[in-house]
């Protein structure tokens, strides 16, 4: 068997706006996945009825785009996937994007254009660029380490997060970047948080409340709670002995 059905059982028929639809989000390792957690969560913020698959990233072909069963449903050698009737999204901000017309009452952007467009503009930043954090800190839900002598770029970055954590949140009110509802925004940056809280990052007293927020968020727990009862060692790439 490829994949392993996950969550509610075999493809069922789904309804978002006035079309039935059947969905399915091929995702990693929860553990390690961030990019698929991103698009799960935005998933679970719109309310759309979907299905979960995880494929077993770690296999012959990690790191470089070439393992077999992601390569069965996804272009790109990546996962997340989503699968809509046959129509095949492998990439996570272009499945966030598609999930927000697909139900554009949940707001998973703000409603506002300068809102919105602050949004998408973090959503970028962050689906560009943390590079630097990305690579020393890779994701990981399960592990805990004390906080490493950061390289400079790497400093530099969290700076940057703390700041992008304290001030926007600020400036809209709410516990949330643009109100007591999470947006596509907060889903791109909840991987950050994770990291931060995995690799003892220290944060300022704003952006640690900013993560606090992201950390018990109900669908992020859920996801946590299913990562936990799954993990297993992942022997394709030293995440779980990186600091040791
Ligand atoms: N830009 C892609 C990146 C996705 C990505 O790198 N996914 C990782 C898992 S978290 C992957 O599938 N890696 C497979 C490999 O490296 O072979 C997205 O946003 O979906």
């Amino acid at each position: 068997m490829l994949y392993f059905l996950c969550g509610s059982g075999a493809h069922r028929t789904l309804r978002a706006k006035e079309n039935v639809m059947s969905l399915t989000l091929y995702i990693g390792n929860r553990v390690y996945s961030s990019w698929s957690m991103r698009s799960w969560l935005v998933l679970k913020y719109s309310g759309i009825e979907f299905d979960t698959l995880v494929i077993e990233l770690d296999a012959a072909g990690y790191g470089k785009r070439q393992i077999k069963q992601v390569l069965e449903i996804s272009p790109s050698g990546t996962v997340p996937v989503l699968n809509h009737d046959g129509l095949i999204i492998w990439d996570s901000l272009a499945i966030c994007e598609y999930v927000a017309e697909l139900a554009p009452d949940r707001e998973l952007w703000p409603t506002s254009p300068k809102a919105r467009a602050v949004a998408r503009a973090l959503t970028a930043e962050m689906h560009a660029g943390f590079t630097s954090v990305r690579t020393v800190m890779p994701h990981n839900l399960k592990s805990r380490w004390v906080a490493q002598d950061w390289n400079a770029d790497t400093r530099r970055e969290i700076l940057r997060l703390d700041a992008i954590f304290s001030k926007t949140r600020n400036q809209c009110g709410g516990r949330f970047f643009f109100g007591d509802r999470p947006t596509i925004a907060d889903a791109f940056y909840t991987p950050i948080a994770s990291r931060f809280r995995t690799y003892g990052v220290t944060l300022s007293d704003d952006a640690q409340a900013y993560c606090e927020v992201l950390l018990s968020e109900p669908h992020f727990l859920a996801w946590e709670q299913a990562a936990l009862a799954a993990w297993k060692p992942f022997k394709a790439a030293p995440w779980d002995t990186i600091y040791q």
